[in-house]
C-alpha cells in the first residue's frame, strides 16, 4: 500500500515536473538562413511517413505521448491531415506526430538544429522524450538547437504536438462573432484552414563560431551596382571575406567582426542587373575565418535590382513595369496546402504561359521554394504576411494578441525572405478592416477609428524600418478605411463590382471601378494596382450571353476590368483573382466548398479567361 502510495507521488512529481519544464520560444532570428548543404554544414530531410495520432481531449501530454505513440496511424509530412483523412477533414485541435532518425556521426562537435517549415498552427517540439521548444503561427518555419537532446549511434524520436484552433486572438482570425464569413470550419478568411505539418522538418548542422545571417542590400550608382552586404556571425569577433562572383566578375573584400556584425560595401562595375528578360543573379560567398581556417561559409544567389515608385507608377531598375498576373493560394487536391516542387514549378510555368509576370502570395508567405525559382525565371512577387481577417477595435486582450502574432510574423518573414531579388512589394495584410464587420465601420466612434489607424500604422512602421529596399503596401477591402493608404507606396485594392456588387451586369461594375480608381488616385497621387477582381466560374458551364458562374462570365468581367486599366496611366498593375480553384470552408457562396475564380480549374486545366488572358498578355508584353 505504503509503496503504491510512494509510487503514485513519484509519478505526480514527474509528472508536474515535465508539466513546468519550460519549452523554449523559438528565436525568429534562428530561421534568417535556409539551411544548406556544404563542407561545414549539412541536412537531413525528415519528410516522409510519421506516425500521427489524434488528441479530441488534449490528454496525450499527460499520458506521455511525446514518449512514443501507440495505436497510431500513418500520415505524410508534409501533407495536410484534413485531405489524407476523410474523417479528419473539419478537425482542427490537438495532434501527435512521430518519427525517428539517426544523426551522421560526422555531425558531432557541430549544433544540430531542428526546422519546421510551417506548422499549423501552434506547434511543442520533444526530442527523446524531452521537451524543446513551442511556437506559434502558420506558414513560416522556427527552428531548435536540439544538440544537447541528441543520442548518437542510436534513434532519436522526434515527436510534434500540433493544433489548430480557431480563434480571435490568432492571426488569421477565426470564430470571430459577427465576421465575415458564415462557414464550419468556421474560418474568418476564405480558403480551406488546412492544417499540420504542412512544409518538411529538417535536422541541420552547423559550425559553433558561424554566420547566422545574411542580408544584401542591392543598389545603382550609374551603371556601378552596389551591395551593402552585413553579416552576422555567432562570432563576437571573427574576421572572414565576401566574394562576389558572376558575369566574369570575382570581386572580394575582407571584414572584421565587432560585436557578431559585419557590414561589406561593395561596388560592381558595369553591373548586371536583375531583371524580367535577364534575371541575373550574383552569387555572394561569404566565409569565415581565412584560407587555412575555414569556420564557416554560405553561398547565396541574389541580384542587383532597384524598386521605386513615381505618382502613377512602379519602376523596376528605373523604368515603369506593369505588373499582370495573379492572387493564388497554396493548395491542391490530397496536398491540401502541403509543399510540393512539382506544383511550385508547374504553377509559375502556366503563369508564364498566360503571359504573367507577378503574383502576390495571398494570403500568406508562400514555401520558400516559389521565391528561388522566381528569382531564376524573372517572376515578380508580392510578398504578403498571414494577415488575414485583421481587425483593430474589439476586445483588447484579443487585439493585442494578434497585433504580437504580427509582429512576429512580419519579422520572421522579412528575417527569411528579404534577399529575393523577386520580392517587389510587402503586403503587411489582405483586407485589414477597423472593425470585424464588414461595411459597419460606421457603427464605431472616431476615436476608436484613429486608434485602429494608429495600430496598424505600428505594422507598417515595423516594416519599413526592417527593409528600406521595397515598396510596401496593403490590400484594401470593398468599404473599408480609404484614408489608411496614406501609409503605402502603392494603392492596392481588391474590387468586386459586377460580382458581389452589382452582380450580373458587368458594364456597372467597370463604370463604377473606374470611378473608383480615378477618385483614389486623386486623392493620394500614387499608382494604383487592382489586386483581386474575379468571377466565380464553375468549368464547362456556358452561356450564349454572358451569365454569372459560367466561363463567358468570367473572361467578360475579366476583359472589362483589364480595359478600364488600360484606359488610365496610373493603374499600374491588375492581378486577377484567382489563378486557380481552391478549397474553402463550405458556406452558401461557396459551391461545393470551393472558391471557382480560378482561370484554371484546382487541377490546373485553363478556362476560357485563362486562354483570353493569354492571347492579351502574350501580345501586350513588356
Ligand atoms: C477577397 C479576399 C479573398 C477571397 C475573395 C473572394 O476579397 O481577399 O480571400 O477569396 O475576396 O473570392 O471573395
Amino acid at each position: 500500500m505504503k509503496l503504491k502510495s510512494t509510487f503514485l507521488l513519484l509519478s505526480l512529481l514527474i509528472g508536474m515536473e515535465m508539466f513546468a519544464s519550460d519549452f523554449k520560444i523559438a528565436d525568429p532570428k534562428d530561421i534568417a538562413l535556409r539551411p544548406i548543404q556544404n563542407s561545414q554544414r549539412n541536412i537531413l530531410d525528415l519528410s516522409g511517413v510519421w506516425k500521427f495520432k489524434k488528441d479530441s481531449t488534449n490528454i496525450g501530454e499527460q499520458e506521455y505521448w511525446f514518449k512514443g505513440l501507440t495505436d497510431y496511424r500513418s500520415i505524410a509530412v508534409p501533407g495536410s491531415w484534413n485531405e489524407q483523412f476523410s474523417d479528419m477533414r473539419d478537425y482542427m485541435d490537438w495532434v501527435w506526430y512521430e518519427t525517428e532518425t539517426y544523426v551522421p556521426s560526422s555531425w558531432k562537435g557541430q549544433h544540430i538544429f531542428i526546422r519546421v517549415n510551417d506548422a499549423t498552427y501552434a506547434a511543442k517540439i520533444w526530442i527523446n522524450g524531452k521537451p524543446v521548444g513551442y511556437h506559434e503561427g502558420c506558414h513560416l518555419p522556427f527552428a531548435f538547437d536540439i544538440s544537447s537532446f541528441i543520442n548518437w549511434d542510436e534513434s532519436n524520436r522526434i515527436v510534434i504536438q500540433v493544433e489548430n484552433q480557431l480563434s480571435p486572438d490568432r492571426v488569421p482570425t477565426g470564430n470571430v462573432s459577427g465576421g465575415s464569413f458564415e462557414s464550419f470550419p468556421k474560418a474568418n478568411y476564405d480558403f480551406f484552414p488546412y492544417a499540420g505539418l504542412n512544409r518538411s522538418v529538417l535536422l541541420y548542422s552547423v559550425p559553433t563560431d558561424r554566420i547566422k545571417d545574411i542580408t544584401v542590400i542591392p543598389g545603382l550608382e550609374e551603371k556601378m551596382g552596389l551591395m551593402d552586404i552585413v553579416v552576422e556571425t555567432t562570432d563576437k569577433a571573427a574576421k572572414g571575406k565576401v566574394i562576389i562572383l558572376g558575369d566574369d566578375k570575382n570581386i572580394e573584400a575582407p571584414f572584421k567582426v565587432k560585436n557578431g556584425k559585419a557590414v561589406v560595401s561593395i561596388k560592381i562595375p558595369n553591373v548586371r542587373m536583375w531583371d524580367l528578360n535577364d534575371p541575373f543573379l550574383y552569387s555572394v560567398k561569404v566565409i569565415l575565418g581565412d584560407d587555412r581556417d575555414i569556420k564557416d561559409q554560405y553561398e547565396l544567389k541574389t541580384g542587383v535590382r532597384t524598386v521605386s515608385v513615381d505618382d502613377k507608377q512602379i519602376l523596376l531598375n528605373g523604368k515603369p513595369i506593369f505588373l499582370k498576373g495573379f492572387g493564388k493560394h497554396e493548395d491542391f487536391p490530397v496536398l491540401g496546402r502541403s509543399s510540393s516542387n512539382s506544383l511550385v514549378v508547374k504553377d509559375l510555368e502556366l503563369m508564364k504561359w498566360v503571359g504573367a509576370n507577378c503574383y502576390r502570395t495571398t494570403h500568406y508567405p508562400y514555401d520558400e521554394e516559389n521565391y528561388y525559382l522566381a528569382d531564376q525565371e524573372g517572376f515578380l512577387i508580392i510578398g504578403e504576411t498571414p494577415g488575414v481577417g485583421l481587425y483593430f477595435t474589439g476586445d483588447k486582450e484579443q487585439l493585442d494578441k494578434r497585433q504580437a502574432a504580427m509582429k512576429r510574423y512580419i519579422e520572421e518573414m522579412i528575417l527569411r525572405d528579404k534577399n529575393h531579388p523577386s520580392i517587389v512589394m510587402w503586403c503587411v495584410a489582405n483586407e485589414p478592416n477597423e472593425i470585424a464587420q464588414l461595411g459597419q465601420a460606421t457603427i464605431i466612434a472616431k476615436e476608436e477609428k484613429e486608434q485602429a489607424y494608429l495600430e496598424f500604422e505600428k505594422l507598417f512602421t515595423q516594416v519599413r524600418e526592417m527593409d528600406k529596399t521595397r515598396l510596401v503596401s496593403y490590400v484594401g477591402v470593398m468599404m473599408g478605411p480609404t484614408n489608411w493608404f496614406a501609409l503605402t507606396d502603392v494603392i492596392c485594392i481588391n474590387r468586386y463590382w459586377g460580382w458581389y456588387s452589382t452582380p450580373g451586369n458587368i458594364e456597372q461594375g467597370a463604370k463604377t471601378i473606374s470611378l473608383e480608381i480615378d477618385r483614389l488616385h486623386r486623392k493620394f497621387n500614387k499608382p494604383v494596382m487592382v489586386t483581386e477582381f474575379g468571377a466565380d466560374a464553375y468549368a464547362g458551364f456556358h452561356s450564349d450571353q454572358p451569365e454569372m458562374f459560367t466561363e463567358e462570365y468570367q473572361k467578360e468581367l475579366i476583359k472589362a476590368y483589364l480595359d478600364v486599366a488600360d484606359s488610365k496611366d496610373f493603374v499600374t498593375g491588375m492581378l486577377v483573382w484567382n489563378f486557380a480553384d481552391f478549397k474553402t470552408s463550405q458556406n452558401l457562396i461557396r459551391f461545393g466548398g470551393y472558391n471557382l475564380k480560378g482561370v484554371f480549374t484546382r487541377d490546373r486545366r485553363p478556362k476560357m479567361a485563362a486562354h483570353y488572358l493569354r492571347e492579351r498578355w502574350t501580345e501586350h508584353k513588356d
